[in-house]
């Protein structure tokens, strides 16, 4: 595809995991369709798309049983990889996942030992992540949930889950990382039920932790669209509390299995909204791309799905700008804005304040009376976005 304004720069901040580019299109029903894509090859393919950074989970890089010489060895391999084609690493993970022993959970597992072993592999994850500058810990608690509710309460899955980022966050501090936790929702897959399922209940969990200054939340578009929900909305109250620390960027259909389809290639509506809310309020971190390319592509149609969500987000980006310029939207939005005096109806509680208010009369009637133009509004996106405006 030639140069056009449209290309991804570094400056976009687009970053995709080792496990995106390098998924072999293994699901429950058939085999891997395309060979295992080397880190380092996958570094490569990184920047030849135009991408500025890669991500990865400890044994994305790093094999579980690698020796310590071997694992010394990977780290100087890929560093080089990483420097020579201008690729960082602004996040890192841990697989607290794929190993059978994370079969009935890792933090919130009934095992204590299981427990203490999520938290060690963790701690040498963060020890992984902090020798490549990552400044973002990414934690997805795939396995933190249940198929029976009797095997314990889930409060008690929640108060383990409690310990152990609390555990976390005093080692990153103890060790001067520097990281900031983002804590990822899912509703379900793998487990039948995941404890966290939404952005929301993480916000709320959040509060509750000792250290909750470093600790935010990386909500991800099919995750939200697997319930049902909008994503954009739970972006947006993240980034009101000040915790959203990262984002997984890619695509769902509501209701059905977890598709990580290419970026805004299901709902392109929700990914306008999400784009021009993410470029409006000034997000400056990774735009991270969660997804996986189709099972049936090699790799070079693995580089279109890279190409292809960098692409449709920088698209998206530039149809908000044109949203934002647009003069009948412009005074659309001017017209709601006459109605909403200074953003506040009600000030700060007085009581002799609430008393007029408590007596004030409103016309009901009139409220509710007048259009209000949302529909046109809708439909001058619409245009935007299908190009004919
Ligand atoms: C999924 C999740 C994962 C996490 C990753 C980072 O549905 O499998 O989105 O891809 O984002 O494990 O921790
Ligand atoms: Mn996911
Ligand atoms: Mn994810």
């Amino acid at each position: 595809m030639a140069e056009d304004k449209y290309t991804p720069k570094p400056e976009h901040k687009f970053t995709f995991g080792l496990w995106t580019v390098g998924n072999r299109g293994r699901d429950p029903f058939g085999d891997a369709v395309r060979p295992t894509l080397p880190p380092v090859e996958a570094v490569r393919m990184l920047a030849e798309v135009g991408a500025y950074g890669v991500n990865f989970h400890d044994n994305d890089l790093v094999p579980i049983d690698a020796t310590p010489p071997e694992r010394d060895q990977i780290v100087r391999d890929f560093k080089a990889a990483c420097e020579e084609n201008g690729i960082v690493v602004p996040m890192a993970t841990v697989n607290l996942f794929y190993e059978p022993v994370f079969r009935d959970g890792a933090f919130t597992s009934n095992d204590a030992s299981v427990r203490a072993y999520s938290v060690q592999k963790t701690m040498r994850a963060m020890d992984l992540g902090a020798e490549f500058g990552a400044k973002v810990f990414v934690l997805w608690g795939g396995r933190e949930g249940v198929e029976t509710d009797g095997c314990r309460r889930p409060d008690e899955a929640i108060k383990r889950l409690r310990e152990a980022l609390n555990y976390l966050c005093e080692y990153s501090l103890s060790q001067n990382y520097g990281y900031k936790f983002a804590l990822e929702a899912k509703p379900n897959e793998p487990r039948a039920d995941i404890y966290m399922p939404t952005t929301g209940a993480y916000l709320a969990f959040i509060t509750t932790l000792d250290r909750p200054e470093i600790v935010g939340v990386n909500p991800e578009v099919a995750h939200e669209h697997m319930s049902g929900l909008n994503m954009t909305h739970a972006v947006a109250q993240a980034w009101e509390a000040g915790k959203l620390f990262h984002i997984d960027l890619n695509d769902q259909v509501p209701g059905r299995y977890d598709q990580d389809l290419r970026f805004a290639s299901a709902n392109l509506k929700a990914a306008f909204w999400l784009v021009k809310f993410l470029e409006d309020v000034g997000y400056d971190g990774s735009r991270h791309f969660d997804a996986h390319a189709y099972r049936t592509e090699d790799y070079e149609g693995v580089k279109d799905f890279a190409r292809g969500c960098m692409r449709t987000y920088l698209i998206l980006k530039e149809k908000a700008r044109q949203w934002n310029n647009d003069s009948e939207i412009k005074s659309m939005l001017a017209d709601i804005a006459k109605n909403n005096p200074n953003g506040s109806a009600l000030g700060k509680f007085e009581k002799g304040k609430a008393a007029s208010l408590l007596a004030k009369e409103f016309d009901r009637a009139s409220l509710a009376a007048k259009g209000l133009q949302y529909e046109q509004l809708d439909q001058l996106t619409i245009d935007i976005l299908l190009g004919v405006r």
